[in-house]
C-alpha cells in the first residue's frame, strides 16, 4: 500500500483538460476511503502497487483525487492519460484492475465527464432527436415502439406478420428482440427482406413513417454485412446490443458512417450497474452510447418488470438528451458541445396502463416500447398497437386512462387486462 498518499490534492481544481470520474468508494478494513482514493488514483494513472523510479516527465500525468465526500470521491485524470478515440482504452484505466483491487470491498464508477479533446474524436449521434423526429415525421408525442414477441421462436413469417399488424395498429417502430440474431428458425436475411417489406406496405396503407429496427448485433465484421444488408434494403435503422458487442464494435459500427438510425440496446448492462455499491453505473454506459453515437437508448422505465428507480432514470435521460448537464449527487457537469442528442427509450414490461407515468416522468421526447403489452393483448397485435397509440393520445389531450378509455374499446381491454382497473 502506497502510504504517501501521494495521488490526493485536495486544492486542485480540474481544467478543461481533465476527464472526471465520480467513484463512490468502500474501503478495505483498516484504511480510510482517502486511502484507497489514492490507491484507486494511482492504479488507473502512473503508479502501481510498489515504488517504481519516478521520472520527471510522467509525474504531471498523475491522476489528482481532488473531492472527498463520505464515500463519494472525484479524481480527475490529464487528458494525455488517454488513447482520445478508444473507449476500451479509455474504459481500462477508469474502470479496470481498480474494480477488483483489494484496497477497496466495494467501488463503483457513478458518472464520468469527458474533456472537449476526446469529444471532439468522436461523430456522436448521426440523428440526434430531431433527425430521429424529422425522419420519422413524428411531432410533440412520444415514438410508440414494439419489439416482437415471443422473444425467440417465430419464424420469419410469422415475424413479418406481427411486425405488419403492430404498424397497422399504430406502432412506429417496431424492434427485434435482444437475442434474436441470425438463428436457424428465423434466418436474418430472409427475415429483414420480409419484414422491411411490410414497413413498406404499412407505409402506404396508413400514410405514416414505419421504422424496422433490424439487430445486427454478431462479430463485427458479420454486424458490418448485415448492417450493409439492411441499408441496401432501404431500413431506416439498425439496432445494436452495445454491452455484449462490446464498444469497440460499436465504435466502429458507427465509424462505418451508414446512413441508419442506431438503436442501442443495453442487454448484460445490470450485470455492472444493480449493485448500488460496485460496478459501472447505467450513468455511465449512457455516456459512452452517446459519445459513441447511437441515436436512442434503452435507460429503463421506473416500473415495469426490471429493476430501476425513476429519479436516477430522470438524471440519465438528462444526461443523454441535453446539451448541457448540471453537477447532482450522482452525475457530474458535462457540455456535450457538437455531439447530438440521444433518444431515451424506455422498454421492459410495459403496458398501455404505464403510459401517463413514463409520459409525466419522462416527457415527450421518449421512445415508449411494449412488447408483452402489445401482443399480449386479448383482442391481439393490432389491437394492442391501437391501445397503446390512444394511452398516449389520452395523456396528450390531458386526460385520465378511464376517461378516454370510455369511447376506445382497445384500450379499454387493455387496462381490464393488465388490471390497470376493474371492468
Ligand atoms: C421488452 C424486453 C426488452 C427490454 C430490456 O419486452 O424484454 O428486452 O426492453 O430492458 P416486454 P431495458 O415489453 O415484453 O417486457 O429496456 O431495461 O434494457
Ligand atoms: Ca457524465
Amino acid at each position: 500500500m502506497n502510504k504517501k498518499l501521494d495521488f490526493i490534492n485536495l486544492k486542485y481544481r480540474p481544467k478543461g483538460k481533465d476527464l472526471i470520474c465520480l467513484f463512490k468508494i468502500d474501503p478495505a478494513k483498516g484504511l480510510s476511503v482517502k486511502e484507497a482514493a489514492n490507491t484507486v488514483a494511482l492504479e488507473s494513472s502512473v503508479g502501481t502497487w510498489t515504488s517504481v523510479k519516478k521520472i520527471d516527465y510522467y509525474e504531471k500525468l498523475k491522476a489528482k483525487v481532488f473531492s472527498l465526500g463520505g464515500h463519494l470521491v472525484k479524481i480527475a485524470y490529464p487528458q494525455e492519460l488517454f488513447e482520445y478515440d478508444n473507449i476500451p482504452n479509455i474504459l481500462s484505466s477508469i474502470a479496470g484492475n481498480i474494480m477488483g483491487m483489494k484496497a477497496v470491498n466495494s467501488i463503483r464508477l457513478e458518472d464520468i465527464s469527458f474533456p472537449k479533446s476526446i469529444l471532439r474524436k468522436y461523430k456522436g449521434p448521426q440523428y440526434g432527436i430531431k433527425g430521429i423526429r424529422k425522419m420519422m415525421k413524428v411531432k410533440g408525442r412520444p415514438l410508440v415502439g414494439t419489439i416482437i414477441k415471443p422473444k425467440l421462436g417465430l419464424n420469419v413469417r410469422h415475424h413479418a406478420e406481427s411486425a405488419y399488424e403492430s404498424w397497422i395498429g399504430g406502432c412506429d417502430i417496431v424492434k427485434d428482440d435482444e437475442n434474436l440474431s441470425s438463428q436457424k428458425f428465423n434466418n436474418f436475411e430472409k427475415r429483414i427482406a420480409k419484414t422491411l417489406d411490410m414497413a413498406d406496405k404499412a407505409e402506404k396503407e396508413t400514410g405514416e413513417k414505419k421504422g424496422y429496427l433490424a439487430n445486427v448485433t454478431a462479430e463485427t465484421n458479420k454486424m458490418i454485412q448485415r448492417a450493409q444488408a439492411v441499408q441496401d434494403l432501404g431500413g431506416k435503422y439498425i439496432m445494436v446490443d452495445v454491452i455484449t458487442s462490446g464498444w469497440a464494435a460499436v465504435q466502429t459500427l458507427r465509424e462505418v458512417g451508414f446512413k441508419m438510425a442506431i438503436h442501442a440496446h443495453r442487454a448484460m448492462h445490470a450485470a455492472f450497474d444493480r449493485n448500488p455499491d460496485h460496478g459501472i453505473s447505467m450513468m455511465v454506459m449512457a455516456d459512452f452510447a452517446r459519445l459513441a453515437g447511437m441515436d436512442q437508448l434503452h435507460i429503463g422505465t421506473g416500473i415495469g418488470k426490471l429493476e430501476g428507480d425513476i429519479n436516477v432514470i430522470k438524471e440519465i435521460e438528462q444526461e443523454i438528451e441535453n446539451s448541457k448537464v448540471k453537477e447532482t449527487k450522482i452525475r457530474l457537469e458535462q457540455n456535450w458541445r457538437n455531439i447530438k442528442s440521444t433518444l431515451a427509450v424506455s422498454s421492459g414490461g410495459l403496458h398501455p396502463g404505464h403510459v401517463p407515468f413514463l409520459m409525466k416522468n419522462l416527457g415527450n421526447d421518449l421512445v415508449i416500447q411494449m412488447g408483452g403489452g402489445i401482443h399480449g393483448h386479448p383482442d391481439g397485435t393490432r389491437a394492442g398497437a391501437k391501445a397503446s397509440r390512444q394511452a398516449v393520445n389520452a395523456v396528450l389531450n390531458h386526460q385520465s386512462l378511464g376517461e378516454y378509455s370510455k369511447l376506445r374499446k382497445e384500450l379499454r381491454r387493455a387496462l381490464v387486462y393488465w388490471k390497470y382497473f376493474r371492468k
